[in-house]
């Protein structure tokens, strides 16, 4: 069955993942998805940063009640990537790439972050919010300095505008045909897609974790529960939280 999204469009809000706990405060659930155009105190991971200028790209939250088991909640971030992937290849005609955990990349740079969060409420059952941003107006003079190094925006990567609208239900639609590959056939299929489109496999890696010396490697895949397998000096290493850059031609690392 598909899901019958219920979108509640903002032209601002501090965060659409914050509105979207708020509203699973306020009794909303499954399938609401709040935008906006743009986001006050958008955030990435860690509590960093993320920019979200004013109709410069998708800012959106979905609320999601997954039929799997708990432990299998993570594999959504997974879901989203390729979902995002599958929705830009439609709409803008563009081959983008995803690396672990979260990235969607374009031409090795950050085109999509994405925010997984469990809420679990009492008497509730556990819910998903997923945030997505993608960069689509963007020249790389609208960056703030530190991202412009790194990110890039639909427009940059074709040349042309995008009707952000018409992205945003491309990834709705593929949300819902991969969450159910995910629900009726386990991580299987969602993974081998991920891995066809990841930018990392066979290649030297290097792992920044919080409170952890840096891990340097050769990525190998991803195992069944969303670790990252990586191949370093001392045997395979499985990751479950990190930042990962990717070696370049001149040694050093990035993105
Ligand atoms: C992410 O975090 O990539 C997750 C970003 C999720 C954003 C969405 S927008 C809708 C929803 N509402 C929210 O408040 N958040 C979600 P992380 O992997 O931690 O990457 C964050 C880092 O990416 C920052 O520290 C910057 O270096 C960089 N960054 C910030 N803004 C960016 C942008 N617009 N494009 C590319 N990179 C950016």
């Amino acid at each position: 069955m598909t899901t019958a999204w219920e979108i509640k469009q903002y032209d601002s809000i501090d965060s659409t993942s914050l509105e979207a706990k708020r509203l699973i405060g306020q009794g909303h659930g499954h399938g609401v998805v709040v935008s906006a155009r743009t986001q006050t105190a958008g955030r990435g991971r860690l509590n960093r940063v993320w920019d979200s200028a004013a109709d410069a790209g998708i800012w959106f939250s979905v609320i999601l009640e997954p039929d799997v088991p708990m432990e299998q909640m993570s594999l959504y971030s997974f879901v989203a990537a390729v979902a995002v992937a599958e929705a830009v290849r439609e709409t803008a005609g563009l081959a983008v790439q995803v690396k672990w955990p979260n990235d969607v990349l374009s031409g090795g740079r950050k085109l999509c972050g994405i925010l997984l969060e469990l809420v679990a409420e009492r008497n509730q059952p556990l819910r998903i919010i997923m945030g997505i941003g993608i960069n689509a107006s963007q020249q790389l003079a609208d960056f703030p300095e530190e991202v412009q190094q790194k990110a890039t925006s639909l427009a940059l990567e074709t040349g042309k505008a995008i009707d952000r609208n018409l992205v945003l239900d491309a990834v709705l639609r593929w949300l819902d045909v991969y969450s159910r590959q995910l629900e009726q056939s386990g991580f299987e299929p969602v993974k081998k897609r991920w891995q066809e489109l990841s930018c990392m496999s066979g290649k030297a890696i290097q792992i920044v974790r919080q409170g952890e010396a840096l891990l340097y490697g050769t990525a190998l895949g991803i195992a069944d529960d969303g670790a990252l397998l990586v191949q370093t000096e001392h045997g395979v290493e499985r990751i479950i939280a990190g930042d990962v850059s990717l070696r370049a031609a001149d040694g050093g690392y990035v993105v």
